[in-house]
């Protein structure tokens, strides 16, 4: 499997569905509450790889039927991690095909015998082919990596005297084809040459009533109301009039919830500050609560008080042919607005730059494993550049690392897995509507972040084809249905001129390399290459650009002078002579800039890598390269020329920051 962990968990109450955007059901995030529980499920696992040819062994043995040790050896497999890098065995660190993990797990006795409890596994994420057995019986498959997945098991756990005792088998096929996303040709022993990096994701069981209020509850339209109307339209002409008169505007949440299992109940919302008082109430599956005197979600560094939350607090009773029963669920809720003008990207009516980073969920022998400590240290590194932004390159991350966003003020470009999509035959039409599926998973998962403000659905594509254009049109229509609250892009490294996906983006994103992939060595050309692409672009679309990568492979330690390519020198000459170009256009319709890369992160083997992807402004070990103090100064630098209502930002994080 992959990043994620598996939860299981189970709650009392109906079932309670919803959204604000009109998709059917949800999933809410697993969370403990007076009518939940949850088990996580992370730890060894039992594992297996299947190396025989066809790799089908496990289908052909049915290892699924009985404990996977009794078909075969077994190691022992640390869930969540990446496979690869935790055996001495190459074959491993290579494998393509079907990988099997084996878990038992003992339930509590009220799980099982409280018939109206419902019991539902969840599996955070697994690349990219997933079965699920629980004891033997087939319960679920999915497609797809990076992206949550969940059944009801209730039925297979309630079905004896004390039948506690769970097997759960996970088969995970990581082979890519042309209609995986992302993408590939990787056939099982012909072609390894571009073994995916994948694991176990993280897998939870978790109880609620049968009844319950399981999966979720949407309020992602959260709008922001002042004396004159928000704008209508995502692409509006010029700054609306009405971001001049915000002062202490009403926020208006709007929610919608669904409940399954019964018909007969009442639900109640609250909606307390963050000092736990309750602000509005409303009862309901639908509902409007308006917050007058707002507190508004504001980025990091753009705010004296950024990531304001409140809380949505959602109660159901209901009445089953069991009882009666209830559930409660918290959501963090931000409110605020997003909007973009032809030259402008503006939150809560103010124009917002993005200074930032693009990430990867990486770690030394872990992999894309989630791991708090990373993850709580990455934050604190993001704070102490200045950051106030990152891109999730290329696919959803874990929704903890979602939350962190909404609680720190990191605004978010939430990208699918839409990455790699380079080749003509990429483009057919059973890989259209499985990227339009994954899209509707994404925005399902990630509709309620308040930081989230933008979605891509590709890291650039071949969008010079015209098979690519029709797709990221049909795409992108398919992304704003889904979510009309929010712009969608997609990064692009075509030509301005050929590019036939842009027509279609709420604001343009670009990657470059220039004097790295091109021009190599010739740092002198940088300016004016950034030029000529942003003046080439802008006075073709009219639409705010964001710089979405640039940056220059570099060995930590490595020295010269004058700089040579892949020294730390090198890396901060590059920088320096983009963000002269980048502050040309900053005031103008630059709206934004994302390093390439936030850490130095692994990939396939290749001529043009040293162990991995050195573009990192900190090592793969979180340690910084002397760029990450030119882009901390630089970033502090514009957060207090932007900072709203203006006054000087202090660096959280350091006694010598730049600022104190
Ligand atoms: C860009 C890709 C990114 C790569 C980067 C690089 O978007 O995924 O890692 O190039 O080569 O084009 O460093």
């Amino acid at each position: 499997m992959a990043r994620g962990s598996a939860v299981a968990w189970a709650a009392l109450g109906p079932l309670l569905w919803g959204c604000a955007l009109g998709l059917q059901g949800g999933m809410l995030y697993p969370q403990e509450s007076p009518s939940r529980e949850c088990k996580e499920l992370d730890g060894l696992w039992s594992f297996r790889a299947d190396f025989s040819d066809n790799r089908r062994r496990g289908f052909e043995e049915q290892w699924y039927r009985r404990p996977l040790w009794e078909s075969g050896p077994t190691v022992d497999m640390p869930v969540p991690s990446s496979f690869n890098d935790i055996s001495q065995d190459w074959r491993l660190r290579h494998f393509v095909g079907w990988v099997w993990y084996e878990r038992e797990v003992i339930l509590p006795e009220r799980w099982t015998q409280d018939l109206r409890t419902r019991v539902v596994l969840r599996i955070g994420s697994a690349h990219s082919y997933a079965i699920v057995w629980v004891n033997g019986v087939d319960t679920l498959e999915h497609e797809g990596g990076y992206l949550p997945f969940e059944a009801d098991i209730s039925n297979l756990v309630q079905v004896g005297p004390l039948p506690s005792r769970l097997r759960i088998t996970i088969a995970i096929n990581n082979t890519l084809t042309p209609t995986t996303l992302p993408p590939g040709t990787i056939q099982y022993l012909t072609d390894t040459s571009n073994p995916p990096i994948l694991g176990i994701p993280r897998v939870t069981l978790s109880r609620t009533h049968i009844l319950t209020f399981s999966t979720t509850l949407d309020c992602s339209g959260l709008y922001f109301c002042t004396r004159h109307p928000p704008p209508t339209s995502m692409t509006s002409p010029s700054p609306p009039a009405w971001s001049k008169t915000v002062v202490r505007a009403s926020g208006l949440v709007n929610y919608q919830i669904s409940v399954k299992g019964s018909n007969l109940f009442k639900l109640e919302v609250r909606l307390l500050d963050a000092e736990n008082k309750v602000v509005a109430n409303g009862t309901g599956t639908q509902g409007q609560l308006k917050v007058p005197g707002v507190s508004l979600w504001w980025p990091y560094l753009m705010h004296e008080r950024p990531a304001y939350l409140y809380s949505l607090e959602v109660q159901l009773t209901a009445q089953t042919s069991l009882g009666p029963v209830s559930d409660f669920y918290t959501l963090p809720v931000g409110i605020r607005t997003v909007a973009v003008t032809k030259s402008q990207f503006l939150i809560n009516g103010k124009p917002f730059y993005f200074h930032g980073v693009n990430k990867h969920e990486d770690a030394d022998i872990r992999g894309k494993g989630f791991d708090w400590p990373l993850l709580v240290k990455d934050f604190n590194l993001l704070r102490w550049l200045g950051a106030n932004a990152f891109r999730t390159s290329h696919y959803p991350y874990a929704e903890e690392v979602m939350q962190m966003c909404d609680r720190y003020g990191i605004v978010v470009i939430d990208e699918c897995p839409g990455v790699g999509l380079a080749l003509p035959q990429f483009f057919n039409n059973v890989s259209l509507h499985h990227h339009m599926q994954v899209m509707e998973e994404v925005v399902r998962r990630d509709k309620n972040h308040p930081a989230v403000v933008m979605w891509s659905v590709a890291n650039e594509p071949a969008s010079h084809l015209e098979s690519a254009g029709y797709y990221l049109k049909m795409v992108i229509a398919h992304t704003k249905s889904l979510d009309p609250s929010r712009p969608v892009t997609f990064v692009s490294n075509s030509n301005y001129a050929a590019d036939k996906g842009a027509p279609y983006v709420d604001v343009i994103c670009l990657n470059s390399y220039y004097s790295w992939y091109h021009d190599y060595g010739h740092l002198e050309l940088i300016q004016l290459q950034l030029a000529t692409q942003f003046e080439n672009w802008y006075k073709k679309y009219q639409k705010p650009i964001i710089q979405s990568e640039y940056g220059a492979e570099t060995i930590a330690g490595f020295h010269q002078d004058p700089p040579l390519m892949f020294t730390e020198e090198y890396q901060k000459s590059l920088l320096e002579q983009y963000h002269l170009g980048l502050d040309q256009k900053r005031r103008k319709y630059v709206v934004g800039e994302l390093i390439w890369n936030f850490a130095d992160f692994m990939t396939e083997q290749s001529p043009t890598r040293v162990l991995g992807n050195k573009k990192g402004i900190f090592t793969r070990q979180r340690q910084p390269k002397s760029a990450a103090f030119l882009l901390r100064e630089r970033y502090w630098k514009i957060a207090n020329e932007t900072r709203y209502p203006h006054s000087v930002a202090k660096s959280q994080c350091l006694e010598n920051s730049l600022f104190t």
